[in-house]
């Protein structure tokens, strides 16, 4: 099995698996998280497989750029007055889905530093 065929967010955008998409751009899909940790937590993520943000700056500015625009696209549309944008980067940060993506938290008060 390739690693797109095995990987969850590969088979989220190639239509597979289902998800509440929310929005979409060429490069990248934002669909909510399955195990929401704020009234509105939504994850987007590149078309691309890369497993990880820095793998997504890596291979395409635009790419990372055109996530980082549906993010702040789906905070709008959310109507949020802030928001946080969380990216875990490896298992010792959290990351369990080796493929890029950006939590898009907000709805609650949001405490600094988080956990
Ligand atoms: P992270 O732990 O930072 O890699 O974030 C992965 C997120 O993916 C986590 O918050 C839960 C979410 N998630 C896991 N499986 C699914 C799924 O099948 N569908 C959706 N929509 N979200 C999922």
């Amino acid at each position: 099995m390739s690693e797109t065929e095995s990987c969850l967010f590969c088979r989220i955008v190639a239509g597979q698996i289902p998800a509440t998409v929310v929005a979409e751009s060429v490069n990248s899909l934002a669909f909510r998280d399955i195990e929401p940790g704020a009234p509105t937590h939504v994850l987007v993520v590149p078309r691309r497989h890369v497993p990880d943000l820095a793998g997504l700056a890596a291979a395409s500015a635009a790419e990372l750029a055109d996530a980082v625009a549906l993010a702040a696209q789906v905070a709008d549309d959310e109507g949020l007055p802030g928001y946080r944008v969380v990216a875990n980067t490896g298992e010792a940060a959290g990351q369990s889905v080796f493929h890029a993506h950006l939590h898009v938290l907000g709805g609650r008060s949001l405490t600094w530093p988080p956990g």
